[in-house]
């Protein structure tokens, strides 16, 4: 494993009051006519803001891996773009962190975190303001997921449902179902909550429709006969996330294994608990947030330790592992998949020698 550098992100997250504070001073002091632009809630904004950054950068810095900062940035820059935030004052925003972490962090913490604000600063001029569409024309199924996501956005989401009964009944299969039509569309709703286009509600309201309607599909889910092996999938604790493992869950189960799915948040001890009862041979941990990583470290380390959970393999996916694929060896698992149809060929390979 990776030898990993925890100081600096310790550091930064003890001090993020301060560092939050002395950021937003020193942004106001500078230019003034940030109030004009963003008006009276302006400052308050920038805090948030600054507090969201010093979260992603802590994590970057306890991973040592700067690339997850540049990410993170690159999505707050669409994110703001689409907000009316300037590029140029996101810009300013993080030249003003760093100079508060080079001025009151220890001089080696400094120069760390520093180096990570300077490695987002320099990739920002090539980061689009804009995000393009998760549904492909030349994906299959593009067409069933367009109508899915109209009839979500337009809350008629009895036909959503009838359309994807529609397909299952004429033969599509389950597993496309899931990756073709609410994976997309899943994404899509992402993206449009992200440039602004939906709101919170409407995002809500898709999700828990998308929800329902997988569990309409639970009776094909369940046909299939069984194999003897057995998975737990659990998103880390903290995480809210559990779509994307719940879809991993459900490929396990159709593929013939015994699937215990743990949903959102669960705390480490459930989760080893439930591993020695069932006798597991795989556990899939899943985070969606990138400042749970670590969670997803933690829990793997607990889980090596206890004896009782044998021999179990370790599958670490979501988000910022398909963002930075070797983010599955920091956190010390046995490997990561892209996508539910990857994760079962790759356990398959793990417990049996042979792909699925
Ligand atoms: C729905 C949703 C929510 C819901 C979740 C509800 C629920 N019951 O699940 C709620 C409202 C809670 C939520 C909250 C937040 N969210 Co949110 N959310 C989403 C959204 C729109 C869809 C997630 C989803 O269902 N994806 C569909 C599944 C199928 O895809 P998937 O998760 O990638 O899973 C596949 C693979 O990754 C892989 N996989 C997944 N897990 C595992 C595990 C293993 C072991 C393996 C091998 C593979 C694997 O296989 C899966 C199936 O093929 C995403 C958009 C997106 N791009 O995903 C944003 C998104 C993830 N959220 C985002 C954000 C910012 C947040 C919040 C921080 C917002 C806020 N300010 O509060 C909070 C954080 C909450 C928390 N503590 O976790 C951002 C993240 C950006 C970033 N840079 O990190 C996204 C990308 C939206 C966006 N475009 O801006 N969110």
């Amino acid at each position: 494993m990776t030898e990993i550098d925890r100081l600096p992100s310790e550091l930064v997250l003890a001090n993020r009051a301060e560092i939050v504070g002395a950021v937003v001073d020193r942004e106001f002091a500078r230019h003034p006519e940030l109030v004009q632009r963003y008006g009276r809630l302006g400052r308050e904004k920038s805090m948030q803001d600054a507090s969201y950054h010093i979260a992603f950068l802590a994590q970057a810095l306890g991973l040592g891996d700067s690339a997850l900062f540049v990410d993170y940035i690159a999505w707050a820059k669409v994110m703001l773009a689409q907000r009316k935030v300037l590029a140029s004052d996101l810009a300013f925003h993080l030249e003003c962190l760093r100079d508060v972490l080079l001025a009151q962090l220890p001089e080696a913490a400094g120069a760390v975190a520093g180096g990570f604000v300077t490695a987002a600063l320099q990739a920002m001029p090539a980061m689009p303001e804009d995000m393009p569409t998760f549904i492909h024309d030349a994906e299959p199924l593009s067409p069933l997921a367009h109508q899915y996501l109209e009839a979500l956005r337009r809350g008629q989401r009895q036909l959503a449902s009838q359309l994807v009964l529609d397909a299952v009944a004429a033969n599509t299969s389950v597993k496309d179902i899931y990756l073709h039509v609410f994976q997309p569309a899943q994404y899509e709703i992402g993206r449009l909550w992200q440039t602004n286009e939906i709101s919170v509600a409407q995002e809500h309201y898709c999700t828990a429709a998308t929800q329902l309607i997988m569990s309409q599909l639970y009776p094909h889910i369940f046909a299939t006969s069984k194999n003897g092996r057995t998975l737990v999938a659990t998103c880390v604790a903290g995480d809210l996330h559990e779509i994307g493992v719940r879809m991993v869950a459900d490929f396990f189960e159709m593929e013939g294994w015994n699937t215990f799915y743990l949903g959102a948040n669960t705390p480490h001890a459930s989760v080893i608990a439930m591993i020695v009862e069932k006798g597991a041979d795989v556990l899939a941990v899943s985070a969606t947030i990138s400042y749970h990583v670590d969670a997803v470290r933690d829990l793997i380390r607990a889980v090596r330790a206890e004896p009782a959970c044998g021999d179990v393999r370790i599958l670490a996916g979501g988000y910022p592992f398909n963002r930075e694929p070797a983010l599955w060896e920091k956190v010390g698992a046995d490997g990561s998949a892209a996508d539910a149809q990857k994760a079962i060929a790759l356990a398959a390979q793990m417990v049996n020698g042979v792909a699925a």
